[in-house]
């Protein structure tokens, strides 16, 4: 069995939706964010940058012991491999999966996470707010480039990249930015929301706020 050590954020539903799109088995374990539970030292012993998600799969393919895994890129590769899904195996169709993902991790989602962060900044910043939105912006404009011609952002196939991007776009409302000027975005966003594996993912990411 699989735990994922999780909260409702856009970095940890990226999890639970490869997971239910593998059809593996596992469990939500809530790390309650808004009490700090992700700096204790038990938590920290899993992931010493005291962030999740967090990964522990006790039944690897290979090797002794657990895997203990943070960041969820990372954890999104190791499941592709463990399940031998959603990650092709051609080296051009695989590269550019990495593509995304790291384009995910240093473009897209710190782009994100720093809208996130001035959208709750008390008292308002509106000229932060704005740089930040313009850099969401311009790298959701990226996307839409890419998802011109592609029904996936990494190619015609639906792969782990699009579930990275999903993690963040999922909140696209919260900080404040639209799919309006971004119509191959929005129709992608459409698509992969309506998904069985991602309406059970965030259904249950959801509840561990609750
Ligand atoms: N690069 C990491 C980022 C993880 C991350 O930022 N997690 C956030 C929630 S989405 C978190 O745990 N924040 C708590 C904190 O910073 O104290 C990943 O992709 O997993």
């Amino acid at each position: 069995m699989i735990e994922v050590f999780a909260f409702a954020t856009p970095n940890s539903v990226k999890v639970p939706i490869a997971l239910e799109e593998m059809g593996l088995d596992y469990r939500l374990v809530p790390v309650n964010l808004r009490q700090g539970e992700q700096k204790t030292a038990a938590f920290k012993e899993m992931n010493l940058n005291a962030k999740v998600p967090v990964l522990v799969d006790r039944d690897p393919k290979s090797g002794d012991g657990k895997v203990v895994l943070s960041e969820s890129a990372a954890i999104l590769v190791y499941l592709a491999e463990k399940s031998g899904q959603l990650l092709p195996t051609e080296e051009g169709r695989r590269g550019k999966v990495f593509e995304q993902l790291f384009f995910h991790a240093s473009g897209l989602s710190p782009a994100f996470l720093q809208a996130f962060q001035v959208s709750i900044q008390s008292p308002p910043q509106p000229e932060a707010k704005e740089r930040a939105l313009a850099e969401v912006e311009r790298v959701l404009g990226v996307l839409n480039h890419v998802l011109e011609h592609h029904k996936y952002v990494a190619d015609n196939e639906y792969s782990i990249a699009d579930i990275a991007h999903f993690g963040w776009i999922w909140r696209h409302q919260a900080i404040g930015a639209s799919l309006d000027k971004f119509p191959n975005v929005r129709r992608w966003y459409g698509e992969v929301s309506t998904r069985s594996a991602v309406v059970a993912a965030v259904e249950k990411t959801l509840a561990l706020a609750r």
